[in-house]
């Protein structure tokens, strides 16, 4: 069948087509559909036998062009990484997302289990409630996919197999290279865009050559070195959780890349919601103990993801693999790429294309802009220094400077 655009009652007729939703849904029963995508770049429909809103399965469906930006035009093949990538996490770290149930190369569509009762964390995050064990979830997560798919946990002809599908995903990969790290930092750039209160930062950030030279090193690595499948994508809106279980959901963007991608765009995030919370939480006390609580998660996210790495090591055989002290150093840059990725993260979600709601939410222009002053700041100071962290608490203290973190 032809390519066709689903909607809430195209999409009925093409479930009732698709066996593998038997495990979740009785697809002969009256069946209804919403779309609840909330995103930059897909339909996302959620299928439920009528009345029984447990009986359910998600229909995921590229558009040909960004869905925020009819004009901007992407190939709908971009769904088939998300599906390859979507069973690497399933096998690697089973539970981590939702069960895999189809990719449909025709229609473009992913199938999958529809996570009832779960909620994005975003929005919870900018209410100042705490998603219990979600830094140990995310690095514990990361290191095993990071592990299982690079050149310490595959045999060497395997891994390049492995990373060869990913290759074809471009289109995504330029999004990234040009919305995260390159367009924020250059002036004449039509896709950025900011409040005139912060002209004067911006254009200091932008004549901040020392700036373009780090961003220009982060850029090549992001591009070069093939390290590991990468979610790509790893912001607190590709998280969901319930109360007591966490998933991540919307790998598009991956590719194979360097490992500290993932984990900057989530610390980047973490500390985006951390600057956002002088405008969103009630009191000054409410706001310390969420910036506590933030803290403990970044760094309950660097040791869960070292501890993992450093377990499955354990079973690494290889004499280069096992020299003395190579994780060690392995695993530095790792920190320092994780710096200077989430410096990038921060800047581009504050004048780049896509913005993010912890800092778009507050309604005062002043404490939005004051918000957004401190994000530019923190970001610019972990990319000018990301290649001389040691360890997580110089990440820390370079926000901590800013935000009494
Ligand atoms: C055109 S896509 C803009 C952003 O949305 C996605 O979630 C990615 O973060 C991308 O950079
Ligand atoms: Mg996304």
């Amino acid at each position: 069948m032809p390519y066709q655009i689903l909607d809430v009652e195209t999409v009925l007729d093409y479930v009732r087509r698709r066996p593998e939703v038997d495990a979740f849904m009785d697809r002969t029963r009256e069946l209804q559909a919403t779309e609840v995508g909330d995103g930059n770049l897909n339909l996302v429909f959620k299928v439920t036998e009528r009345g029984r809103p447990k009986r359910t399965v998600l229909v995921k469906q590229a558009l040909p062009h960004v869905r925020v930006a009819e004009d901007w035009k992407l190939s709908p093949v971009r769904g088939r990484f998300e599906a390859l990538s979507l069973d690497a996490f399933h096998t690697l770290a089973p539970g981590s997302v939702p069960r895999p149930l189809w990719y449909d190369p025709d229609q473009y569509t992913i199938g999958m289990e529809n996570l009832v009762g779960y909620e994005v964390i975003r929005r919870p995050m900018i209410e100042g409630r705490e998603i219990p064990g979600l830094g140990r979830f995310v690095g514990a997560v990361m290191a095993r996919v990071h592990f299982g798919t690079s050149d310490f946990g595959l045999d060497s002809a395997d891994k390049k197999r492995a990373v060869a599908p990913y290759t074809e995903n471009t289109e995504l990969c330029r999004i990234t290279e040009d919305l995260i790290l390159t367009e924020p930092f250059h002036t004449g750039q039509e896709r950025n865009h900011w409040v005139p209160e912060l002209d004067a930062d911006v254009a200091r950030l932008q004549a901040d050559d020392g700036l373009k030279r780090e961003v220009a090193g982060l850029k090549l690595a992001f591009m070069a070195r093939a390290e590991a499948l990468l979610h790509g994508d790893l912001h607190s809106g590709s998280i969901m959780a319930d109360a007591s279980d966490i998933r991540i959901i919307d790998s598009e963007f991956a590719f194979y890349g360097p490992m500290g991608f993932d984990l900057g765009l989530f610390v980047g995030n973490l500390l985006m919601n951390a600057a956002a919370q002088a405008a969103h939480a009630p009191s000054d006390a409410a706001r310390r103990r969420y910036r506590d609580y933030l803290r403990g998660e970044l760094v309950d996210t660097m040791e869960s993801y070292e501890s993992g790495m450093r377990a499955a090591f354990e079973a690494v055989s290889s004499p280069s693999w096992s020299a003395p002290g190579f994780l060690d150093v392995f695993l530095g840059q790792v920190l320092q790429d994780t710096c200077g990725f989430a410096g990038t993260e921060m800047i581009r979600r504050t004048i780049g294309f896509a913005h993010v709601q912890d800092i778009d939410a507050i309604d005062d222009p002043g404490a939005r802009a004051a918000v957004q002053r401190q994000v530019l700041a923190i970001g610019r100071r972990l990319i000018h220094g990301h290649r001389h962290v040691t360890c997580l608490d110089d990440i820390l203290t370079a926000a901590q400077e800013a935000l009494e973190f």
